[in-house]
């Protein structure tokens, strides 16, 4: 019999990822985790809830914290967003900070900073998007700019989307991970419920599918989810709650036809999420001003940790 090999303790923690709205921190998680966890798209405030992506090693696991776009908000709504992300500063290991180059949010990223010198976990800035830097020797100025500003634990240049610094990235993480338990099974790559990620992608396909006020005026409650294993199909029923009556007919569209699209790629995801067949049906519903109003907050999930 072999020597087994000597016993080193497990490392465990949490691992925030942080920054202005768009930076691409979603799309770092789901690379992070090698499957579509948080849903992402080309406009600020897509994430509204923390979301969990759970990575779990022989020798340790790291919860990621997937958190909203960090801005200066004003209405309610959009300040539990903040709220949401800043909060998860105080609760985690690490803190990977995220940029995108070229640089859009700078006055963003000195209040995130000022944010960062409050906290005692070591913090690791990501630079990302540099795909879009054809010249990679501008990095380095802005490298060093944010090297004098902060006492970062490393800098990592990164694609999310390509994949590129993404293992280097996850070194250094890892490498700061404190010992702990495991917190989460080791089959788990997320905590939320299959219903809940369900939502999401319907939220996603409304994201990309509808401009301006529309996407943030939408919520999302799955009334059924029911499982008929004899058929292997997952039968889901979902509202779409919107603000204004001008805004369902957006949502339904021409003849139902942008409804109808938005279920037709919601489901081919949730498909893919839930490994059978669904049926999905959609409905519209206005809940007025449910930004506003603590009770369908409350009910849609959005104050969840008041
Ligand atoms: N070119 C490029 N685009 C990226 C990269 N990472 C993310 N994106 C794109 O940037 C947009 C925003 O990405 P998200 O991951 O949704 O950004 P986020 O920081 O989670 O945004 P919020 O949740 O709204 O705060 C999407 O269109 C992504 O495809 C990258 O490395 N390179
Ligand atoms: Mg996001």
């Amino acid at each position: 019999m072999t020597k087994s090999s000597e016993q080193r303790p497990f490392k465990s923690g949490y691992v925030a990822l942080v920054g202005a709205p768009n930076v691409g921190k979603s799309t770092l998680l789901n690379g992070i985790m090698g499957e579509k966890i948080s849903i992402t798209a080309p406009k600020p405030q897509t994430t509204r809830n923390r979301i969990l992506g759970i990575l779990t090693r022989p020798d340790c696991q790291a919860v990621f914290v997937d958190t909203p776009g960090i801005h200066k908000a004003r209405d309610p709504f959009n300040k539990i967003l903040v709220d949401t992300a800043l909060s998860t500063l105080n609760e985690v290991d690490v803190v990977c900070f995220l940029l995108e180059v070229p640089e859009t949010h700078k006055h963003l990223d000195s209040f995130i900073l000022e944010n960062l010198r409050r906290i005692r976990s070591p913090v690791i800035l990501v630079v990302n998007k540099v795909d879009r830097l054809p010249h990679k020797p501008d990095l380095l100025p802005l490298m060093d700019h944010y090297r004098n500003l902060f006492p970062f634990h490393a800098i990592v240049p990164t694609s999310a989307l390509k994949g590129d610094g993404v293992e280097e990235l996850l070194g250094e993480i890892l490498g700061l991970l404190p010992e702990g338990p495991r917190y989460y099974p080791e089959d788990y790559s997320t905590d939320q419920p299959e219903r809940f990620l369900a939502a999401e992608l319907i939220r996603e396909k409304i994201f990309h599918l509808l401009r301006q006020e529309v996407p943030y005026a939408v919520a999302i409650t799955v009334d059924q989810f029911k499982e008929e294993p004899d058929r292997n199909l997952i039968d889901i029923e979902a509202t779409i709650h919107v603000e204004r009556d001008s805004q369902k007919s957006i949502l339904i569209g021409r003849q139902g036809r942008m409804i109808k699209e938005i279920g037709k790629r919601a489901r081919g995801d949730i498909e893919i999420l839930l490994g059978c067949r669904v049926f999905l049906g959609l409905f519209v519903r206005v809940t007025r001003d449910w930004r506003k109003n603590p009770r369908s907050l409350r009910e849609f999930g959005y104050l969840q940790n008041r």
